[in-house]
Parts: C-alpha cells; sequence; structure tokens
C-alpha cells in the first residue's frame, strides 16, 4: 500500500468510528467493510463527501435558536466565515492555512454561564471545501449541528453555555472527513465561559519570620480581578510547499508547535533590539520573526507587572500532550470547569483538547518562559517569554531617553509603553484588569491586523522608527 492509498485509508476509517460513535443508519452499511482494505468501499466514503449521515426528522431541529428556554437569557451572537488562506511560515515562504474568520486561532467568545451563544457559520462561494463547526462548550447533538456547512451558504445553531470554563471549538471537517487537516491547518479556537457567581479571589503560598522569630505561613490573597492572557497549543505538521503533511502527522512527527497559532509567537525581535540600545543585536538567542517588516508576524513579549493578579487561559488544540511550566514560576492554582484542581504546582498535564486556568502572581521583576515541557516541543515553537516588571535597564534608559518611560513606570511593566500583543489577550470581562495598551500581532491577514489597529492597537513598526527619529531630531537641536 503506497502513503497516500494508506492516508486515504486511514481518513475513511476514523470516519467511520466516528459513525459508529454517532449511532448512525449509515454505519451499518459499511459493517464488516469499515476497517478492511476494500478500496472499492473506501472510494464510496470519499465520493459521498465523508459522512451524510441520515437522521430522524425530529433531529433536524437540534441547535435551534427558537426555543422557550432561551427566554429572559442574554443570547450572544458569534459569527464566523470558514476561509483558507495562505499565512506566513517560520523560515520564510507561506502554507496553505485554513482559518476561522481569516485568523489563527479564531475569534475567542466570552460569555458568562447561563448566556445563549447563537454560532452563524458561513462559508463564502467559492471556498475549496465546506467547514462545520464543533463547539465543546456546548451540549447538543453533534448530528447533525457540527454538520458540513456547504460553500455558498451559512449555518446558525445555539445553546446555553451551562458550565464555566475554557473551551475548545473547531472545524469539524467534511463531516469529518479531513478535520485533521482542518483543525491543524488552523481552524480552531477557544469560547470561554465566565462562572456565574464570578471568579474566586486567589491564595498565594508564602512564609514570614514571626516576632517570636518563627517562620510561619503567611498566606497572601488577591481579589478575583486579574490581568488576562490567553494561549492556544497545537501542532503544524507542512510539507516543504507548506501544504498539510497527513504522514507526518499519523507518524507524530511535529514541525512546528504553534503557540496562539504561531510557533515562537512571543518571543523578543527587532524593536526589543532597538530599544534595548543594540540596533541589530538580538538580546536573546532566539529571535525567529525577528524583523518590523513582518508586521503583524514580529514575535513580541508579553509584559505584566510582578505582585500582580495573572489568569491564563489555555488550551491544548493539539495531537500531543502540554506539560504547561513557567521557568522561574510555581503555579498558584489550577482551575478546570469550576473545580479547582491543584495550588502551588510546578507543572501541569493537558491531554489534547483540554483546558485550564492558570493563575499566578510573578514575585520578582525578570524573564520568565512559558514551556511546554517537552522538548521537542520548546524547540519547535513552545516558548513564550513573560517580562514581569521592568528588569532590562538599558530598555529602561532608552525609554527615558525617549520621554516615553513614564508609561512603563506607571504600570510596572512595559506594555506602558509597547503594549501587549492583541492575539494574547482575550475580549475582556466583568474581572478583567484591562493591560494599558495592545500591539498589533497575530496570525492573521492584513485585514483582521488592520481591524486591530482601528481597534486602537498600536502598530509598532510604524510608532518604534517615528518615536527613534523623533528622538534623534530633538537630539540633533
Ligand atoms: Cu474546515
Amino acid at each position: 500500500m503506497n502513503k497516500r492509498m494508506n492516508f486515504m485509508f486511514t481518513i475513511a476509517a476514523i470516519a467511520v468510528m466516528g459513525g459508529a460513535l454517532f449511532g448512525s443508519s449509515f454505519t451499518s452499511q459499511m459493517t464488516g467493510a469499515a476497517f478492511s482494505t476494500d478500496v472499492n468501499a473506501l472510494q464510496k466514503i470519499h465520493d459521498m463527501g465523508g459522512l451524510e449521515l441520515v437522521m430522524p426528522a425530529a433531529f433536524a431541529e437540534a441547535g435551534s435558536c427558537d426555543s422557550d428556554e432561551y427566554a429572559d437569557r442574554t443570547v450572544v451572537e458569534f459569527p464566523l466565515t470558514g476561509v483558507s488562506i495562505d499565512l506566513p511560515r517560520l523560515g520564510g515562504g507561506t502554507f496553505s492555512a485554513m482559518t476561522f474568520s481569516e485568523q489563527i486561532p479564531g475569534p475567542t467568545l466570552r460569555v458568562t454561564q447561563g448566556d445563549v451563544v447563537k454560532m452563524t457559520l458561513t462559508v463564502p462561494e467559492g471556498e475549496a471545501t465546506p467547514h462545520g463547526n464543533d463547539m465543546h462548550a456546548s451540549q447538543v447533538s453533534a448530528v447533525p449541528t457540527f454538520g458540513a456547512v456547504q460553500p455558498g451558504t451559512e449555518k446558525t445553531y445555539c445553546y446555553i453555555a451551562q458550565v464555566p470554563g475554557v473551551y475548545k471549538y473547531h472545524c469539524s471537517g467534511v463531516n469529518i472527513a479531513a478535520m485533521d487537516q482542518h483543525v491543524l491547518q488552523g481552524m480552531y479556537g477557544i469560547a470561554i465561559v465566565d462562572p456565574i457567581d464570578g471568579y474566586s479571589k486567589l491564595a498565594v503560598e508564602k512564609t514570614q519570620v514571626n516576632a517570636n522569630g518563627d517562620v510561619t505561613r503567611d498566606r497572601q490573597f488577591h481579589s478575583g480581578d486579574a490581568l488576562e492572557w490567553q494561549i492556544q497549543y497545537n501542532q503544524m505538521y507542512l510539507t516543504d510547499a507548506g501544504t498539510y503533511d497527513a504522514t507526518a502527522m499519523f507518524a507524530h512527527q511535529t514541525t512546528y508547535t504553534a503557540t496562539n497559532g504561531q510557533p515562537f509567537a512571543y518571543v523578543p525581535n527587532d524593536i526589543h533590539n532597538l530599544l534595548n540600545g543594540h540596533p541589530g543585536t538580538n538580546i536573546f538567542v532566539a529571535q525567529p520573526w525577528n524583523s518590523m517588516d513582518l508586521h503583524q508576524y514580529q514575535s513580541q513579549l508579553l509584559f505584566t507587572p510582578t505582585g500582580v493578579h495573572n489568569r491564563i487561559f489555555v488550551e491544548n488544540h493539539g495531537n500531543e500532550p502540554v506539560f504547561f511550566h513557567i521557568v522561574g514560576e510555581i503555579l498558584d492554582r489550577v482551575t478546570q470547569g469550576s473545580r479547582v484542581q491543584s495550588a502551588g504546582t510546578e507543572t501541569w498535564l493537558l491531554g489534547g483538547s483540554q483546558n485550564m486556568i492558570v493563575d499566578l502572581v510573578f514575585d520578582e521583576p525578570g524573564i520568565y518562559a512559558l514551556v511546554n515541557h517537552d522538548y521537542a516541543a520548546i524547540y519547535t515553537g513552545a516558548a513564550t517569554i513573560f517580562v514581569a516588571g521592568l528588569p532590562l535597564p538599558t530598555i529602561n534608559e532608552t525609554a527615558t531617553a525617549l520621554g516615553v518611560v513614564q508609561g512603563a513606570v506607571d504600570t510596572g511593566m512595559y506594555a506602558g509603553v509597547l503594549g501587549n500583543p492583541y492575539d494574547a489577550i482575550p475580549p475582556y470581562g466583568a474581572q478583567s484588569i484591562h493591560h494599558p495598551a495592545k500591539n498589533v500581532h497575530c496570525m492573521c491577514s492584513d485585514a483582521v491586523a488592520a481591524a486591530q489597529a482601528e481597534s486602537g492597537a498600536v502598530e509598532l513598526w510604524v510608532a518604534v522608527p517615528a518615536i527613534l527619529e523623533a528622538a534623534a531630531a530633538a537630539a540633533e537641536e
């Protein structure tokens, strides 16, 4: 069996397993052929365009938005577009991305527990393939709700977000055929469901020496309000031409590990080199997206003050586990759904399609690397740099010389001057501490980047050279 045949067989086998799971009438037609190498039977599935399940008429109403249960609840609309575009890949060139609304990950939905989500997926005319949307925050019949939406059409379904937490949403492919390709090439995102009674205050474990000279516990409490982040992991499997490499996927041979759609999305770059007073000199070893010409794709840093409650929404969309660890820090609390799973822990494990909320306070100014502590993941893209406080003296001096340091000093972090990357920040909720500024950053089309700028995010590739030029001119006078 050649590679391509092997690939087609496996896809078909998965499709049939999915059918068995859904108890479809189609599965019974396939009994006996499902796991054989009967290519004719497999060809039949392919010709059918995946699983076109025959459902009883009553099921056709699943996910309807016309329900008495929805009266008196807040309805939150969540429109998405399923569209294929080319996006840049690490090391140059592009890859054949599949996206929700021209960005990877797709837009983040944020609702409060008990809200109704009204999700509409539009697939434009001319799109090469149908798409679907499986929202893990819902509890509805998967069939036909998550089924394929044909090009030139749209589909809406509704559900009540009953359980708080972080939830993946992802393309369900063409009735689950080619779902792997659609998700791994970019069709994924998250829904955040805030708890109806809010986020709890955070207890951080400390010790102190009391008046008698005894070392005692000194638990410190922070309010439920927090500076918030979103970090989503996935694998990328690419051929040299930038197309999806199914053979690599089945062998679990990761090309890159994407953090919010981009390997090494949050590490230093040209801008930080310039502000560090050494243009052209890397202040870190790994700076793979290192040119202001890369615009929204240039990597950025995550800035946070010390002593502040951070809340990180984490989702593992991928095929590999995530061993979530922050070098130099301890995770003060880990929550899944409405349950605290751990407090004061070094690393927390997320399997595929699993999520958590990490609460932590950075104690000392410095550089902290958030990693998937799987070495294959770290070196293929799962390294994210948090800069806590104002630990880079040269940047402080440069910013002072430019007259822009006050913003950093006032906020206790460089985001006061540089902003934090747009795509690392979820939509604000009732208990969000707002970031002082955002900068334009995403694995997205120019149109999405322009929309970020329009909403007030700073285009650093425009702003920083302008500031430096003005400073140089002022120095000459
Ligand atoms: Cu799709």
